[in-house]
């Protein structure tokens, strides 16, 4: 090993600092969703949830900054009031969903209006957004000054809510009473700084009561990650003189208050400041941004927030962004005449007016890529590429210098923006757009250019990338791929299932500068620790990148940094994987990005240290408390038991089933379809993207380039504790499903679910199923000797999309002849995808089943290597990749839920009823233990 870079030393002392920590396998995404998924009311069933991927309150104790949507508020958003008084609730979900689009992190819902009766009110808009995936991904901030209001919406929301607030106005004894019921629920608190005698409105008041609730809080043993202090954000430049120092009393109390209450989070309502601006859109967007620009260093955690109207803190018209700031820091006496004066030259324009302007239309055309850029507008950008390409071509250049020149400058300034606080996540999204545009547009120069001269790419950097061993799954890791090439990194795609043992020699083969991972199902975050640890026994110091569906930036704090002593960084998405690698290979900032992620990573475990496990029940407690299904409304038996193999089921039938979202959620096109295809930003590109992914799709139908192969089962079955045994048709017991049981402790009423709450003791029937899609190697291979990603990767999205669709449809099958408890069901596309139908089909992984062990269990019942050909790794991802095999649940009360964490008892418990050692077990629930 050669000298130690700074950023070695750097993370040595962080780590010397880091204390202890514990091991937390909610680090997975989808251990995150089965804790939003996991409280569901006993004997009021909900509709089953569609499992997607949700944000955790504890994803947001680690996230820089979050905003807070502000628009389902009937006191501050008119528009939502005149939906919300008139009934139409409908249409007043989708302005949560508008503001979960434009990047609210949660939504704050308040129906404090003298004319509503809002604990109706409250309720009933909340059932509604859980009903909606797109929109219960984010967590509710229930805001009320009423306490009823609360309590009612506390019950409505399922994973963790936010209260909003609670305070001292009434004394003491009140406080902690609300205090304790938001425990009871598992909610954060937004505490007010705001005690008997009034809201504080100074610096010393602020910190005054926020330090004494939290000794309160702590006291009681309220979570002190779960303490959100809004010190109060006032109206700033009102023209009188007491209230001039607000905005710097507001900063400096939250820099004191995240000192003296540890772990402790700050937020505050944002609107307020600007308020004498109001009609001067203008001036109050600069406002908002310059004090956040103050306030996230300050240690602003969140904000409530119009996220779709904040400026970029440098593109704020200089003059103005002066005299905001001087009115916000209180820098001269005169600030607030001076900015009243100024803000007359500003008054009445939208941002749409100042849009329409586009002066900068006028502008040299590297300036223009680079402002599109900043500002994600990507109208002109394929004209101004082109110029660009033109311009440098006159000159005698190459069309990559179009990439290496004016779009890499632009987004190493989106880049820098968004590190340094200044441009926030929905606009940085935007930006890579923007992108992606411009170099679509320049790759058949490129291309072509190649081919004449047989130059070759001057790389900037060399990343090894695979799908770790046992794992299957690539669309992510190709997409990664693409736009590193596209930005002129070279890429050695290794492909999936690939041992730490090849990944290490390829990256020394190819002197690599450093190596990226992939992994979609929980097993691989196991192996990619496996790969950190060879990479420190070798020896190695290059970088190490984490991707993929199951990852997480808290499981690679955890798990995966501490193994590797050289920079470990968790690569959210395709748009931030640039950003990371150019930091990573820069001679000028490589060494800070790596300090500060490793601090970051400290930080997370330093928060999962301190931070109190969700209290579990012991195993006997939890099963006394299971679900209590009306066990005579069971499903009759099947019509037809045993097994059903389909060998080629017909590909343009399952068409008609298919689930569009999430194939345009896979291409980073964040919108429900087929809202989507008009929508105002990304309309155009998933209309384009639609259009491609539909001929495509003929062409698979009309040439059978795929097939679809699956089998289902039925089985009799009976209940057996926390087991569903199954039984041979002459009655013998032929073996035994176990299932796992929420352990955390409810609130309430609410049971500790199980699978197997919803099969009858006395004799039931249960099912099974596995569907794949064969076919794409051939198809694959042929695009990329093409060298046309682009088709490669709308193949195997096409692929995935057609196995859940032959999924839904063959229980559909199951529901209305083969089982047959559902003979008359009616439902549209829509209402499959809204899982409307009677019973479930929980998948080997999921939340309510999160052992990836079962599935060879489940292969053997329906013999489904043999009438499948879907094979299975040695960490149980299934092959072909595009595949998706579970188990069938008729009982109408069967539901979908998270087990989430688990207690040693249960560990042991289920490790003797699989029949395996504590160590294979601990392997196989790793996530859902500590
Ligand atoms: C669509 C989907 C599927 C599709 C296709 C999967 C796919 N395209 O990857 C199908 C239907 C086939 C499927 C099947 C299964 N799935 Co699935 N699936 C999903 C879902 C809903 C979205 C995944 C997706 O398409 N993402 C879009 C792609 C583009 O994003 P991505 O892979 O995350 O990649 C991005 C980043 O992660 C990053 N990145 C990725 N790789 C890399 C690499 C590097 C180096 C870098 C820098 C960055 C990077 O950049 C990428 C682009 O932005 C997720 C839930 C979720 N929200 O994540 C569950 C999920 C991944 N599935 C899950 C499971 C369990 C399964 C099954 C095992 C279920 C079953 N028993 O049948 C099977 C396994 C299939 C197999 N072959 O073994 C779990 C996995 C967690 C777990 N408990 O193991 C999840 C998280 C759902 C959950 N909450 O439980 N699934």
């Amino acid at each position: 090993m050669g000298g130690e870079r700074p950023y070695q030393c750097a993370r040595r002392v962080l780590r010397l600092h880091s204390g202890p920590y514990r091991c937390h396998g909610e680090g997975s995404r989808g251990a995150g969703t089965a804790q939003i998924a996991g409280d569901c009311p006993r004997h009021a069933p909900r509709r089953s949830r569609t499992i997607y991927d949700c944000c955790l309150m504890s994803d947001l104790t680690t996230a820089r900054f979050v905003n807070i949507g502000e628009r389902t508020n009937v006191t501050g958003s008119a528009r939502f009031k005149k939906l919300i008084m008139a009934d139409d609730y409908e249409t007043a979900v989708e302005v949560a969903r508008e503001q979960v689009e434009n990047g609210a992190q949660v939504i704050d819902v308040n129906m404090d209006e003298g004319l509503l009766d809002a604990v109706h009110a409250m309720t009933t808009f909340l059932k509604l957004i859980a009903a909606e995936p797109d929109i219960a991904r984010v967590p509710v901030m229930i805001d009320s000054s009423k306490f009823e209001v609360i309590e009612a919406g506390l019950k409505c929301v399922s994973g963790k809510p936010i209260v909003n607030s609670i305070s001292m106005k009434e004394g003491e004894e009140q406080f902690l009473d609300h205090a304790r019921i938001c425990m009871d629920y598992g909610a954060a608190a937004v505490v007010m700084a705001f005690d008997e005698t009034g809201q504080a409105d100074t610096k010393e008041r602020k910190v005054e009561i926020c330090s004494r609730a939290y000794d309160l809080l702590t006291g009681i043993g309220f979570p002190p990650e779960d303490i959100i202090f809004d010190p109060n954000i006032f109206a700033v430049a009102t023209g009188i003189e007491e209230h001039d120092r607000y905005g710097l009393d507001f900063l400096e109390a939250v820099a004191e208050i995240k000192q003296r209450c540890p772990h402790a989070k700050t937020s505050g309502g944002l609107s307020n400041l600007s308020f004498s601006f109001r009609g001067n859109e203008t001036v109050r967007r600069a406002m908002h941004s310059v004090f956040l620009f103050h306030a996230i260093p300050a240690g602003l955690d969140m904000a409530i927030v119009n996220a779709g109207q904040l400026d970029v803190y440098d593109q704020i018209d200089p003059q103005l962004r002066e005299a905001v700031e001087d009115v916000i820091l209180m820098r001269r006496p005169d600030a607030t005449e001076r900015l009243i004066d100024l803000a007359e030259s500003y008054k009445g324009k939208t941002a749409a007016d100042e849009k329409a302007e586009e002066e900068w239309r006028g502008w040299p055309v590297v300036k223009r890529l680079e402002h599109a850029l900043v500002k994600g507008i990507d109208a002109h950008v394929v004209a101004d590429t082109e110029e660009a390409r033109q311009q440098v071509e006159a000159d005698g250049g190459r069309p990559i210098e179009v990439i290496e020149g004016p779009l890499m400058d632009g987004m190493n300034v989106v880049g820098d923006l968004f590190g340094s606080g200044k441009m926030f996540l929905p606009q940085v999204v935007k930006s890579a757009r923007v992108m992606k545009k411009a170099v679509a547009h320049l790759i058949p120069f490129i291309e072509a250019e190649k081919e004449a001269s047989g130059l070759a790419n001057q790389s900037k950097g060399k990343i090894v990338m695979a799908t770790v061993k046992g794992d299957v799954h690539d669309i992510g890791k190709n997409i990664v791929g693409v736009v590193l090439q596209c930005n002129g990194y070279e890429v050695i795609d290794l492909g999936v299932m690939v041992p730490w043992s090849q990944i290490l020699q390829a990256a020394k083969d190819a002197d690599a500068d450093m190596i990226g991972l992939s992994g979609l199902i929980t097993p691989s975050l196991d192996e990619m620790v496996t790969v950190a640890e060879e990479m420190q026994r070798a020896g190695m110091t290059m970088p190490l990148l984490i991707g993929g569906a199951t990852t997480s930036k808290v499981h690679t704090a955890l798990r995966i940094d501490p193994a590797y002593d050289g920079p470990v960084i968790h690569v959210l998405d395709a748009s931030r994987a640039v950003g990371v690698a150019s930091r990573l290979l820069s001679d000028t900032q490589c060494d800070e990005f790596v300090e500060a992620t490793a601090a970051e990573y400290v930080k997370v475990r330093e928060a999962r240290a301190g931070k109190s496990p969700s209290v579990l029940l012991s195993l006997d407690e939890a099963r006394s408390n299971y679900y209590d299904a009306f066990l005579s409304d069971k499903a009759a038996p099947p019509l037809q038991p045993g097994i059903h193999t389909f060998d080629g089921w017909d590909l343009s039938d399952l068409r008609e089933y298919i689930d569009w979202t999430p194939f345009f959620r896979a291409w980073e096109l964040h919108g429900n379809y087929p809202a989507i295809l008009t929508d105002e930003v990304v309309g155009e590109t998933s209309r384009q993207l639609f259009d491609d992914a539909n001929a495509m799709l003929d062409r698979i139908v009309a040439e059978k380039w795929l097939t679809a192969k699956g089998v289902a089962g039925f089985w009799p079955c009976a209940r057996d504790g926390d087991d569903v045994t199954i039984y041979n048709d002459d009655g013998s017991e032929h073996v035994s499903l176990p299932f796992l049981r929420q352990q955390v402790k409810k609130s309430r009423d609410r049971a500790n679910m199980c699978l197997a709450d919803f099969i009858d003791p006395a004799g039931d029937w249960i099912g099974g199923f596995a569907v794949g899609i064969h076919g794409i190697e051939d198809h694959s291979k042929a695009f990329l000797a093409d060298k046309d990603d682009y088709s490669d990767i709308l193949l195997k999205a096409l692929a995935d999309r057609f196995a859940e669709a032959f999924a839904e449809r063959l229980h559909k099958h199951v529901r209305t002849d083969l089982w047959g408890y559902a003979p008359q069901e009616q439902l549209t596309n829509d209402g499959l995808i809204k899982e409307k139908y009677r019973g479930i089909r929980p998948a080997p992984g999921y939340p309510a089943c999160p052992d990836h062990s079962l599935k060879p269990v489940l292969f053997d019942l329906l013999d489904a290597e043999a009438n499948t050909g879907i094979s299975l790794t040695e960490n149980f991802a299934m092959y072909p990749t595009a595949a998706v095999s579970g188990f069938y649940f008729g009982h109408p009360e069967s539901q979908y839920f998270g087990v989430a964490r688990i207690g040693r008892d249960q560990l042991e418990d289920y490790a003797a009823r699989r029949g395996v050692d504590l160590e294979t077990a601990e392997r196989w629930l790793r996530p859902n233990l500590d």
